[in-house]
């Protein structure tokens, strides 16, 4: 019997592996999704943040595939990304049989598909829909991981991309999963997001990145963070010799760091070079010191800062 693998993107956050196991959980509780076997899978490693909830919530990691775990016959759901550049490498256009997204769209399939997509901030209020629809209520530990990735991905309901559906779902969540007290849960979660010491240089700046395809191949990182200012101290010239090292390695033409302080609502670009510099300087406005541009509180990557530097490349 084939399987039906549920995937989130590569370099997985915790809206992606939670939305996939959610998503494992509503396919099996109701058979009118006819999806065979459907299981939950990742295609790299945890996240600090997740591989903390995981622990605190004393649950099992998704099993971690690549393509030669998967039949031919085997179909797949991709869920919390669309576009190939953030999908499993190697894996057929053909498997794919269901998109449940929250990202701009870039698919052009030679097949029709099933497509969920909604404008809300977190592809786990999207999950939390469909349950509802179908009449399927999440159980605690689910519910509490529901939770905590809408809230990582709306940085506490404080992002640019939050929806009222969000905070409404959240609330909902909350009482499922008898967590009292949001916000202190959201700072529970920036903290171990904020959680880098594990981490060298080179895996700080890869540790929530987006390759994009514009008009020049352009990587965007995101360190979302409660200390922001020892980020863009102490840190910043190691930081910036270890972008230069990623940037040759990744193979792109441009490279950013958006070092996002989720207190204070407040986001520093780090600069690569002279090229990113006049970039950021058009998209943003200001005038960089130091290879630092002060974007103010912009906060969401996906909303605010990618298509400000995509508009740019566009002129
Ligand atoms: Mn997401």
């Amino acid at each position: 019997m084939p399987t039906t693998y549920i995937i989130g993107h590569k370099k997985p956050d915790t809206d992606s592996v939670v939305a996939a196991m959610a998503l494992q959980y509503l396919y099996q509780q109701r058979d009118c999704f006819e999806y065979e076997q459907p299981r939950a899978a990742i295609v790299d490693p945890l996240n600090p943040e997740t591989s903390y909830l995981f622990d605190k919530f004393e649950v099992e990691t998704p099993q971690l595939i690549t393509t030669s775990d998967m039949g031919s016959d085997d179909q797949v759901v991709l869920v919390d990304h669309n576009e190939a550049s953030q999908r499993l490498g190697g894996l057929s256009e053909d498997q794919i049989v269901d998109v449940i997204d929250h990202h701009k769209v870039n698919l052009n399939l030679s097949k029709p598909i099933y497509m969920t997509f909604k404008t809300w901030g977190s592809s786990c209020t999207i999950v939390y829909h469909l349950m509802k629809q179908n009449d399927v209520v999440p159980d605690q530990k689910l519910a509490s991981l529901m939770l905590a990735a809408i809230l990582s991905d709306t940085v506490g309901f404080k992002g640019a991309t939050t929806d009222e559906t969000d905070k409404k779902y959240g609330q909902e969540l909350a009482e499922i999963a008898q967590i009292n007290n949001i916000d202190a849960f959201a700072l529970e979660i920036f903290k171990a997001k904020s959680d880098i010491s594990a981490l060298n240089n080179k895996e700080i700046v890869q540790n929530d990145y987006k390759i994009y395809e514009f008009s020049q191949k352009t990587f965007i990182s995101q360190l979302e963070t409660v200390e922001q200012e020892s980020l863009v101290t102490t840190k910043k010239d190691e930081l910036l010799a270890a972008m230069l090292e990623v940037k040759k390695q990744q193979s792109v033409e441009l490279l950013f760091v958006a070092v996002t302080d989720v207190l204070k609502v407040s986001t520093k670009l780090l600069l690569a070079g002279e090229e990113e510099i006049a970039i950021a300087q058009a998209a943003f406005g200001g005038t960089a010191i130091d290879n630092i541009l002060d974007i103010g509180p912009k906060m969401s990557r996906k909303k605010e800062i990618a298509p400000a530097i995509e508009e740019v490349l566009k002129r």
